[in-house]
Formats: C-alpha cells, structure tokens, sequence
C-alpha cells in the first residue's frame, strides 16, 4: 500500500495527501518530521536523504520533494484526470507548481508564521501586512490567469491547482488584510466543493501556538 511520511498539518505534506485522496488509492500515513521524529532513523535515510517531509514509498520506489510526488501520482494514478492531457498543459501545470513554491509559498507562509503561529502579544502588524501585500501581488498575478478559465491548466481540475489551492486555503485563513481578487476568489469556492479539499486541506489549523501544538498532538490518531 502507497505510504505517505509526514504530519498532516505540515504544508509540504498537505498537497501530496490531497492528491493521493484524490486518485481514490488505498495509503496509509507514516507520521514523521516534528514532534514525530523519525526523520534521523536508518530506515528514514533511504525514504529522504534530505532528512525532510514529504516523502513516499510505493513498494519499492521512494520518492521526496513535494511537486514531484505529486507528478508521479498524477502520472501512475490520475491519468485523464489528475494528469493535465496535452504537454502544453502540463507544461503550465509544472510552470504554476514552480511558481507556487517560489513565488507565492514564501510570503503567504511567513504570514502564516507571523500570526497563527506568533503568541498574540508578540506579533506585529508591520511585517504582517508587509508579507500580505507581497502575497497581494503575487496573487494579482494568478488571478489575471483564472479570468478566462475554471481551474489552473484549464477547464478542469488538475495537479496544476493542488499546491496552490493548499496555499490559498492558509492565505484565506488567517488575519490579513485582502484585495478583492474577483477570478482567484471564484476558483477557490470551486475548490471548497471537493470533499477531498474538504477533508485533507480545510482544516483548522488554530490560531495560537497552543492551538497548534494541540492539534499537532491529536493527530497522532492518523497514522499507522
Ligand atoms: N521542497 C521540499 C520542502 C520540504 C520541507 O521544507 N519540509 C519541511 C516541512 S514542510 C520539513 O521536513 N521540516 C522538518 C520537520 O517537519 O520536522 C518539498 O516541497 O517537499
């Protein structure tokens, strides 16, 4: 059975669950990485030599980074689904996946560190708002692309919204101040429909360091 290493909270790890629910194969989740350890094990080191999470094991073949286990899943388990048809679209899948991780991942998570993830008392609204408008700007970008299709690589929902879409729900869910993004906002509602976002992706992710050590902690019931 497909196995996937790495806590159910961590962003990386997220969007390869969401993608694996979303083929519909039968996984099972190896917890590591945070207050899991695991990473620093013999067994661990042939996974990821990296030491990180995510990673997969699908029999025999491990696989770390997160885009790639996506690509891979998409490849042996979505195709004509998951799997963006043409190599024009997949090309504009991997072409948003990369832009994803480089250029919309960082401000939107260090906004994330610098509220939910900050003591109330300690946070400060200027390096909040000055992550926020990075992520604004970034995001204007993504929404001049959805004016004129449903989902990222086209009409339909592919890899291509997957990294995204996990860091849209984050973007959406803490205290920060939001442009109106008419096209962007539209896709992320479509997104809120799919019960596998639902389960995997929109979950409350707290709003204090104790809420989150929580919930870290109660998530030891999921793995196996
Ligand atoms: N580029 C890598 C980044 C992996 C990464 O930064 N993983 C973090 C968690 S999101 C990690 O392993 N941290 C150590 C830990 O959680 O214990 C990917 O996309 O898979």
């Amino acid at each position: 059975m497909l196995e996937v290493w790495g806590r159910p909270y961590s962003s990386n790890v997220i969007p390869v669950i969401w993608t694996v629910a979303e083929t519909g194969i039968e996984w099972r989740l190896k917890l590591a990485g945070g207050s899991f350890g695991q990473l620093d094990t013999p067994e661990y080191a042939t996974i990821n030599p990296n030491r990180m999470i995510p990673a997969i094991r699908d029999g025999d073949f491990a696989l770390w980074e997160s885009n790639a286990i996506i690509r891979y899943l998409a490849g042996r388990y979505g195709e004509g689904t998951l799997l963006p048809g043409t190599p024009q679209q997949r090309a504009i899948a991997d072409q948003w996946m990369e832009w994803c991780q480089t250029r919309l991942f960082p401000p939107v998570i260090h906004a994330f560190f610098a509220t939910v993830r900050t003591d109330p008392a300690k946070r400060d609204p200027t390096v909040i708002a000055k992550h926020a408008d990075e992520a604004a700007a970034m995001l204007a970008i993504l929404d001049a692309h959805l004016t004129d299709r449903a989902y990222v690589a086209g009409d339909s929902f592919t890899i291509a919204d997957i990294p995204l879409g996990c860091v849209a729900y984050r973007y959406f869910n803490i205290g920060i101040e939001r442009p109106a993004l008419p096209h962007f906002e539209a896709w992320y509602a479509h997104l809120s429909e799919r019960p596998a976002y639902q389960k995997h992706v929109m979950r409350f992710f707290g709003t204090t360091p104790e809420d989150w050590a929580a919930l870290e902690k109660a998530s030891a019931n999921e793995g196996s």
